[in-house]
């Protein structure tokens, strides 16, 4: 480890008395630098102005730094590459509660040709207030193409405080965006993410723990009440459903996506350093389905490797270790025969971990179709 990044854990060591919730006790490293939320700068900071982390300490830049990003969706649209963010701001909350002080209120779209290219902000595409059913949170978005229509998926929470996933259209991938009336139907949660399979099936992906009240869903209907599974029992599972001709509903009603150990058997709640959290992405790569996400509080992305989108799917290992930041949220996609992971993490904002930054780096598999684990620091 760099003495760079010694002291910026150092520092981050000293404001830990004031951390709450849901916070890691497993790995240090991350606990301390998300630690820095609690003693950073409490002045909002909608326009970055904190005072951002040495850059010298990781592998790459944010894409932009005129606004905070994060959760980056990306997708390759008439050749070029667009990306769907979440759009941090600081709104002043204090609390963490289930998340509290992830108050974003707009999306915007970020765009660019190639990678290490110019990066184009297309400004705000969506605000909340032009959400008839939703009242707050806009989390993180997806986005999908057909017929040369584009779908902007995001999750909010309702007028009842409940997360669900809504669905806005436009006719260009860099919006603006109009939203339906309604949420989808059935729908529950957060961080959607669609995959188009190659016979031109599209699924939905979603789900998410804790903040985004998967475990308030275990009966299959909501209850206020947080329901985690015991020790002995498998984990929480993100969803899957077939979306509709017209992209605007499920076609069915979500399933279970099962994630299983080498030996078949699915991953127990308790195995916080491989079972789903949240941050759900598939690709397809030479046939098979790779099933890649947060593992929340122990701050991997891992994946796991199915033969169809249904799954289940069988972890193999980690994508990217923790970065700066309590969150680790990610896309995976290919342009121009490379592979790129999309990530965000707290630099800009010196470890505020509601205030992220979207970040680009290649993505290697191996000749087992493995793939190679990235971290996001330079050591
Ligand atoms: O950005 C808000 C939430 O933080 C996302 O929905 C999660 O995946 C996490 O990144």
């Amino acid at each position: 480890m760099t003495i760079q990044r010694k002291l910026l854990l150092a520092g981050c060591i000293a404001g830990s008395i004031l951390i709450t919730g849901c916070q890691d006790k497993s790995n240090p490293e991350t606990s301390k630098a998300a630690a820095s939320t609690a003693v950073a700068s409490s002045v909002a900071a909608t326009t970055p102005t904190a005072t951002p982390a040495d850059p010298a300490l990781f592998i790459g830049e944010p894409l932009v730094k005129n606004i905070y990003t994060a959760d980056p969706s990306a997708h390759v649209f008439n050749g070029k590459l667009y990306i769907y963010p979440s759009h941090d701001i600081d709104t002043g909350i204090t609390t963490e509660g289930e998340g509290d002080k992830f108050d974003m209120k707009d999306f915007h779209v970020l765009s660019m040709d190639t990678v290490g290219g110019a990066v184009t902000d297309h400004g705000e595409v969506l605000n909340v207030k032009d959400v008839p059913w939703a009242s707050r949170q806009l989390w993180a978005p997806d986005a999908a193409e057909k017929n040369g229509k584009y779908y902007l998926y995001f999750p909010a929470k309702n007028k009842e405080d409940i997360f669900q996933i809504g669905v806005a259209t436009s006719d260009s991938p860099a919006g603006p965006f109009k939203a339906e009336a309604e949420p989808i139907k059935g729908s529950f949660s957060i961080d959607p993410a669609v995959f188009k399979d190659d016979d031109g099936a599209y699924y939905m992906y979603f789900g998410g723990i804790w903040g985004g009240q998967l475990q308030r869903w275990a009966s299959g209907t909501y209850t206020t009440e947080d329901k985690y599974p015991a020790s002995n029992e498998p984990a929480l599972s993100p969803k899957i459903a077939r979306m509709s001709d017209d992209l605007l509903q499920f076609a069915e009603a979500p399933k279970d996506v099962q994630i299983i150990d080498g030996g078949g058997v699915p991953l127990l709640g308790t195995d916080s350093n491989r079972r789903f959290f949240e941050a759900a992405w598939v690709h397809k790569y030479n046939g098979k389905y790779y099933f890649s996400y947060s593992t929340g509080d122990t701050h991997y992305i891992a994946y796991a490797v199915g033969d169809t989108p249904y799954g289940p799917f069988t972890y193999k290992g980690i994508v990217l270790t923790p970065v700066l930041g309590w969150t680790n949220h990610h896309s995976i996609v290919e342009h121009q025969g490379k592979w790129y992971l999309f990530y965000h993490d707290s630099s800009l904002s010196g470890g505020q971990t509601h205030l992220r930054s979207v970040k680009v780096t290649e993505l290697t598999h191996n000749d087992d179709g493995t793939i190679n684990t990235i971290d996001a620091y330079l050591d």
